[in-house]
């Protein structure tokens, strides 16, 4: 954990924004597999983590802005509980070293919460994304689940938005060392994309290794996939053969929660047919034309739409589509090569923040969310401020049921040239994928470089 006085200051600002009334934090509970006793890995709330730094189960915490008390809610173990988990601190010594003066039984959140709503004091909270949450808040509030859902604070939210999006240097080194730990998993991945070899395989192992390196599990699912062109692909069973590309998209937990998330595009075999390579070659570029566009105070959308320009352009060379390339990109033509935002923030989630709502997130009151096909699912959108840290991440996929229905409509006919793609129907996707920090006067990809020019690659697989 980070100094008592960096949660200290953290409340501090929240205590600023918020006025008046109580601020309430809900921790995450144990969740069950398949029994009671019989958990997932325990994952805190990123927001519980970040105010209040206590990484346990079954916790809550109250902010009284106006008595300016700040007190944590959750029982003691008792010695049954001990006997299974052997002895712990107790609360009130874990809130000493975090410089929270106060804590008290879980119980006691009732009649706190209670006695304030009873004298119609605000209650601020963010939005619950748990059933447990949910249930908790519906009993807090006497009100039916969905109701209470909908009376989420938006000026907690956006108190909280406005501090987790600038990363502190301390939040840095902790998202660098989870880069650390993801550069691991790729060279390894690189490495074990061998002809022959099961994709879980090499899935068993990175995952194996990112366990080793931090202790904790994985910021988000493992896609590992021989078909890139499936974007959430979690099958892991193909078995894979010289020529394929699979597509790694990872990320790693730094100790004290923070994510990484990185993309690489690996040639099966070690060596990238000249054809992979073409399309490669245009997803570096249109990531290279984005990493050096990004400054504080450019809108990302501006960002994502120069990336669809490098894509438009050198696949008008690559003899893929025609006309304007002003036009492919404002008509959308691309998307159906890229069909998803370029990136989005990163921090203690991999899509940071994104339980309080993504357009609180990557929006702001005049940059709405676009409702062009591609565009409609970026996650950020709005000018980049110093301190932002945000993934990169272009891809170019061919995805043949897509690729079918829009030339099945004859779907911008102008600008694609349909025939010339039957070849490609095969040929999966390239994602290429970093962590970028916003600098003072432009960006810089985070942690130690992972191999990723063809070159580079390629003499990685072949280590
Ligand atoms: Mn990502």
């Amino acid at each position: 954990m980070f100094s008592a006085e960096c949660y200290t200051t953290r409340r501090q600002c929240l205590k600023t924004d918020i006025e008046s009334g109580l601020i309430l934090f809900l921790g995450n509970g144990e969740s069950a597999i398949n029994a009671a006793d019989n958990c997932y890995f325990f994952r805190q709330d990123s927001s519980f983590l970040y105010f209040w730094g206590i990484d346990l189960p079954n916790l809550a915490a109250v902010i009284d802005v106006d008595a300016e008390t700040e007190t944590v809610f959750g029982d003691d173990p008792s010695m049954d509980d001990m006997i299974w988990t052997g002895p712990q601190p107790s609360l009130s010594e874990r809130c000493k070293e975090l410089g929270i003066h106060q804590s008290a039984t879980f119980s006691k959140l009732h009649e706190i919460v209670g006695a304030a709503l009873k004298k119609n004091r605000p209650v601020h909270f963010l939005p619950p994304y748990r059933m447990d949450q949910m249930m908790q808040l519906s009993d807090l509030f006497c009100m039916n689940r969905q109701v209470v859902a909908q009376k989420a604070s938006k000026s907690l939210i956006r108190s909280v938005v406005r501090q987790r999006s600038v990363k502190s240097d301390a939040e840095l080194a902790q998202i660098e060392s989870a880069i650390t730990i993801n550069g691991a998993m790729q060279t390894t991945a690189m490495r074990m994309a061998t002809p022959g070899r099961h994709e879980r395989e090499v899935v068993g192992a990175i995952e194996g290794l990112a366990y080793g390196l931090s202790g904790r599990k994985l910021p988000f699912r493992t896609i590992f996939s021989i078909h890139g062109q499936v974007l959430h692909n979690h099958c892991h069973d193909n078995q894979m053969k010289a020529g394929d590309l699979a597509i790694c998209d990872c990320g790693a937990e730094s100790s004290m929660g923070y994510a990484s998330d990185t993309t690489r595009t690996i040639p099966v075999g070690g060596r990238f047919t000249g054809r992979q390579k073409d399309i490669y070659e245009v997803v570096l570029g249109m990531q290279m034309d984005a990493l050096a566009a990004m400054k504080p105070g450019v809108p990302f959308r501006d960002i994502h739409l120069l990336a669809a320009r490098r894509l438009s352009s050198d696949f008008k060379k690559l003899g893929l589509m025609h006309g304007d390339v002003s036009e492919m990109v404002e008509s959308g033509a691309y998307a159906l090569f890229f069909p998803h935002g370029l990136g989005h923030m990163m921090g203690l989630d991999v899509h940071d923040m994104e339980s309080l709502g993504e357009n609180h997130v990557g929006y702001t009151e005049n940059i709405r969310r676009d409702t062009r096909f591609g565009l409609n699912r970026l996650r950020l959108a709005k000018p980049l401020e110093p301190g932002f840290v945000v993934t990169v991440e272009p891809g170019v996929y061919f995805i043949p049921p897509l690729i079918r229905q829009w030339r099945a409509e004859n779907r911008f006919g102008d600008h694609i040239d349909y025939r010339r793609l039957e070849p490609f129907l095969d040929f999966g996707g390239v994602r290429i994928e970093d962590d970028v920090r916003v600098t003072s006067d432009g960006a810089a990809v985070l942690g130690p470089p992972i191999p990723k020019t063809v070159p580079a690659v390629e003499a990685c697989c072949n280590r």
